[in-house]
């Protein structure tokens, strides 16, 4: 199944230079990118992007830290790209985030854990439409692609 994420590179991610090696970590995988900006992200945006969460005592803190500085959206699209890239990130808090997964690697930090990812299909596609335009998602192929997934990839379901 080819399906498509919401990754955002959060402003810790960005300020502590590691946006290259997260980012290496989702195309090592074999993930591809199909939309990216850098951005400042409007409190408005980051509000509605995380509603699921309003009410919860974090989110206050959460959304001033979104909003902090500079982060890079991105949209990838590949194989099981949903629950592959959660495995990439690994647990939300840092400090249970196993070695090997990107927040288990380089934050021990609880809520300042330097990458989002979609959650679900429906999350995916409720916030990839919040950040991107359609026309702003590429329709490309990799070189790589047939190496990458198969035709049983695609036609497999979850
Ligand atoms: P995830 O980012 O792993 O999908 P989430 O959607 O449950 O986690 O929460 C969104 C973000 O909010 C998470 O990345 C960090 C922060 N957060 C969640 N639970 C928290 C808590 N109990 N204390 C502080 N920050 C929290
Ligand atoms: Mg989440």
């Amino acid at each position: 199944m080819i399906e498509r994420t919401l990754i955002i590179l959060k402003p810790d991610a960005v300020q502590r230079g590691l946006m290259g090696r997260i980012l290496t970590r989702f195309e090592e995988k074999g993930l591809k990118v199909v939309a990216t900006k850098l951005q400042v992200l409007p409190r408005a945006l980051v509000e509605k992007h995380y509603e699921p969460h309003k009410g919860k005592p974090f989110y206050p803190g959460l959304v001033d830290y979104m909003t902090k500085g500079p982060v890079l959206v991105l949209c990838f699209e590949g194989p099981f790209c949903i629950e592959a890239s959660r495995k990439l990130m690994g647990a939300t808090f840092g400090y249970k985030a196993e070695p090997g997964t990107i927040r288990g690697d380089f934050t021990a930090s609880k809520g300042m854990n330097l990458v989002h990812g979609s959650d679900s299909p429906e999350s995916a596609r409720r916030e990839i439409e919040l950040f991107f335009k359609p026309e702003e998602l590429l329709n490309y192929e990799l070189q790589n692609s047939p190496w990458m997934c198969s035709d049983e990839d695609r036609k497999a379901t979850s």
